[in-house]
C-alpha cells in the first residue's frame, strides 16, 4: 500500500518491502497491546497519533529542520546532553533500537552474545530500517559498558560517530575527565553547526530539557495514587517516545495529560481497581516497541507504577541549575547532573539501590522486577546486590531476564507466578 511518506523513506534510502513490513507488525501490535486498555485517559490520543507517525510526521519535520540549515544529532543514552544539541540550534533524536531486526546482519559485525539494544540499532542501520539514522548528521556514543563502547568503533565505518568518554567511577578525577568531555562536545558541535555555543542559548537548551523533565517527574508523581491513574504501558510508552518529539510540544502533551491524571486521581478513577497489586520495573533500558514486561505484568492482574530506569526515572529525577551567570559554570552543573545518573555501568554504584527502595516506598510498591536485558552484565551483576537490599526491607524482586526474541509465554508465566506470590503476601 502506497503511503504520503513513500517518496521521503525512499529518498532515505530504506528498503521499502522489509520497511513496510515492520510498520504493519508495529501497527498491529500497537493496537493489540495500548488500544484495548481499560479508562485510559483521553490526553493518550495524542501519543496514540505520534506512534501512528513513528517514522512519518516527525521524519518528515527533521529533514524541514535540516533544510533550515539545522543539524540532527542522533544518541543511544541519557549520558549525551540534548542541551547543548538545542544550545547549537539542533535537534536530539534518540535511534531505533527496540525490535529483533536485522539481527543477522549485526552478527557479521559484533559477537552473538551482544545485548539485544546493541544488536537491534546495528540490525536497523545494516538492514536500511530506521530513518533517524538516515537524517543524522551525526551520532553521538559513550564509553558506558564494554558492548556499546566497541560496537561504536564499529559503527565509525557506518557512519560519522563521536564518542564521549564516560569515567567508570565519580571521583574527583572522573569529574573533571567528564566536565573535559563535555567541553570536547561543545567544540565539535560548534563545528558541526557553526553556530557558537553560549551562555545564553545553552541556558536555553537547559530550560527546555528542564521542563520535559519536570513534567516526566510530574506524571510519575501521579502514579503514587492508589488507584493508578495511568497504566505502565502507557507511562513506559510516553517514556520512550520523549527520546524523539519535539522537545516542547512533548512537554506541553505530557502536562495536559497530568491534569487530566489530577482530575483522576481526585475523583478515585484509575485503570485498575484500587489494591491493585503495585510493581516497580528497574534495569536495563527499554526502547520502542519493547513492551513486553509491562504487558506481562499488566495481563496479570498487576499495574505497573515506576520505571527505575534510563527510560524512565532515571532521565528525568534530576534537573540541571541553569543559575551560573557564564558557560563555564552551566557546563559545570550540566556535568553535575549527569554524573548523578546511576548506571550501572559505574563500579560502585551504591545511589542505584537507594533509588528503587526509596521509589519502591513513595510509590507504595509491593514489588520490584528487576529487568535485564540477556547479555547486559552491568544489570545483570547488581541484580543480586538489588535482590539483597530491597528483600531487606520487605520487598520481593524477581530477577527477569529476557531479549527481544518472542518468548513473552515464558516471561508472562514467571511474572504472572511473581504477581500471584506478591498477592498472596498482602
Ligand atoms: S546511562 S543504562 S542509556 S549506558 S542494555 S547497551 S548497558 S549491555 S543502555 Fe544505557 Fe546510558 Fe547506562 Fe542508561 Fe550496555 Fe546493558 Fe546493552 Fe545498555
Amino acid at each position: 500500500m502506497q503511503t504520503l511518506y513513500d517518496a521521503m523513506w525512499r529518498e532515505l534510502g530504506l528498503d521499502m518491502e522489509a520497511h513496510a513490513g515492520l510498520l504493519d507488525f508495529l501497527g498491529k501490535a500497537y493496537r493489540d497491546i495500548f488500544l484495548p486498555q481499560p479508562n485510559r485517559p483521553k490526553a493518550m490520543g495524542y501519543f496514540d497519533f505520534v506512534v501512528s507517525e513513528i517514522h512519518g510526521l516527525r521524519v518528515k519535520e527533521l529533514l524541514e529542520a535540516k533544510a533550515a540549515g539545522k543539524k540532527v544529532i542522533a544518541t543511544f543514552c541519557v549520558f549525551v546532553p540534548e542541551e547543548v544539541v538545542l544550545a547549537a540550534g539542533g535537534v536530539a533524536i534518540g535511534l531505533c533500537g527496540g525490535a529483533e531486526v536485522g539481527f543477522d546482519k549485526a552478527e557479521k559485525h559484533l559477537p552473538q552474545n551482544t545485548c539485544a539494544l546493541i544488536k537491534s540499532f546495528f540490525g536497523f542501520k545494516l538492514a536500511r530500517l530506521c530513518p533517524y539514522i538516515e537524517v543524522a548528521d551525526l551520532v553521538v556514543g559513550e564509553t558506558t559498558c564494554d558492548g556499546k563502547k566497541k560496537a561504536y568503533e564499529v559503527f565509525g565505518e557506518l557512519a560519522p560517530v563521536h564518542v564521549m568518554e564516560l569515567p567508570q567511577c565519580k571521583g574527583p578525577a572522573d569529574r573533571s575527565l567528564w566536565r573535559s568531555e563535555l567541553g570536547k562536545f561543545v567544540g565539535i558541535l560548534e563545528d558541526l553547526t557553526g553556530r557558537q555555543i553560549t551562555a545564553e542559548n545553552l541556558r536555553g537548551g537547559i530550560a527546555t530539557v528542564n521542563a520535559k523533565r519536570a513534567a516526566l517527574n510530574r506524571l510519575a508523581a501521579l502514579r503514587a495514587a492508589d488507584p493508578a491513574p495511568i497504566s505502565g504501558l502507557d507511562a513506559l510508552l510516553i517514556n520512550q517516545i520523549s527520546f524523539y518529539d519535539d522537545p516542547a510540544r512533548f512537554t506541553s502533551s505530557v502536562n495536559a495529560l497530568c491534569d487530566e491524571l489530577d482530575e483522576r486521581v481526585a475523583a478515585g478513577t484509575g485503570v485498575a481497581p484500587k489494591g491493585t497489586t503495585r510493581l516497580i520495573v528497574s534495569g536495563s533500558p527499554m526502547a520502542i516497541p519493547n513492551w513486553k514486561v509491562p504487558l506481562a505484568a499488566e495481563t496479570s492482574g498487576a499495574v505497573i507504577v515506576g520505571e527505575e530506569s534510563c527510560v524512565g526515572s532515571r532521565n528525568s529525577r534530576d534537573l540541571v541549575d541553569g543559575s551560573p551567570e557564564d558557560l563555564g559554570g552551566l557546563l559545570d552543573s550540566l556535568a553535575a547532573r549527569t554524573l548523578k545518573i546511576e548506571c550501572a555501568c559505574f563500579s560502585p554504584n551504591p545511589e542505584r539501590l537507594d533509588t528503587v527502595q526509596s521509589m519502591a516506598r513513595v510509590l507504595k510498591a509491593d514489588g520490584v522486577i528487576h529487568y535485564n536485558l540477556l547479555f547486559c552484565t552491568p544489570y545483570a551483576a547488581e541484580s543480586f546486590q538489588a535482590k539483597k537490599a530491597l528483600e531487606k526491607s520487605g520487598i520481593p524482586l524477581l530477577r527477569l531476564e529476557t531479549d527481544y526474541s518472542q518468548d513473552f509465554g515464558q516471561v508472562k508465566n514467571r511474572v504472572e507466578a511473581f504477581v500471584e506470590m506478591v498477592g498472596d503476601r498482602e
